[in-house]
C-alpha cells in the first residue's frame, strides 16, 4: 500500500497534524511525518519531495502557517498530487495561510482543505490512494457509514438535550 507523506512546517502545527494521523490511523493507512520547512531547512524539504515517489509515497499533506508556501515548494519538486493545510498563525485568523497556500500559480497544484483542516487532508489523501487501491475505498466506504450512523444517532437524541 502506498504511504501518506505528511510534511509540517513547524512542530507547532502538530495539533493539526494529529487530526490527520487519528483518520489515517482509523483507516489503516500507512504514513511518515516530518517537520520541514520551506525557509528554515529548505534543502530538506526539496530532497524530501524530490525522493517521495520513489520513496513508496502516494500522496503528500503539506501543513504551514503564516506566509505558508510550504506546499507550493513541495509540490514543486513532485509529480504527486500534494493536499496544503492552511495552519491558523497569530495573525489574521489564518487568512494569510490560507491565501497562501490555496493561490498557487498555474502549472503546480495544491489541493488546498479549509484552514486547520487536518482531518479533510486525511480523508481526501485517502480518497487519492483509494483511485488505485480498491482495499482503501473499501476502507472509506466503511467509515463513510460509521460516520453516517454517528449523526444520525446525533439526529435521535437532539430532542432529548432541548
Ligand atoms: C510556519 O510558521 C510553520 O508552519 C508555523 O505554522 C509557523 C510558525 O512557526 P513557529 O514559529 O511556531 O516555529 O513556518
Amino acid at each position: 500500500m502506498k504511504k501518506v507523506g505528511i510534511v509540517m512546517g513547524s512542530d507547532s502545527d502538530l495539533p493539526v497534524i494529529q487530526k490527520a494521523t487519528g483518520i489515517l490511523k482509523e483507516l489503516d493507512i500507512p504514513f511518515e511525518v516530518h517537520v520541514f520547512s520551506a525557509h528554515r531547512t529548505p534543502e530538506q524539504a526539496r530532497q524530501f519531495s524530490l525522493d517521495a515517489r520513489e520513496n513508496g509515497f502516494g500522496v503528500l499533506i503539506a501543513a504551514a502557517g503564516m506566509a505558508a508556501h510550504l506546499a507550493g515548494a513541495i509540490a514543486a519538486n513532485t509529480t504527486l498530487p500534494v493536499i496544503g493545510i492552511p495552519c491558523k498563525g497569530p495573525f489574521f485568523d489564518g487568512m494569510d495561510a490560507l491565501l497562501s497556500t490555496v493561490q498557487m500559480p498555474s502549472g503546480i497544484p495544491v489541493a488546498a482543505v479549509g484552514v486547520n483542516n487536518g482531518a479533510n487532508a486525511a480523508l481526501l489523501a485517502a480518497e487519492i490512494l483509494s483511485v488505485s487501491d480498491p482495499e482503501v475505498a473499501e476502507r472509506l466506504r466503511l467509515k463513510r457509514e460509521r460516520d453516517t450512523a454517528a449523526v444520525l444517532e446525533k439526529d435521535a437524541g437532539i430532542a432529548a438535550r432541548l
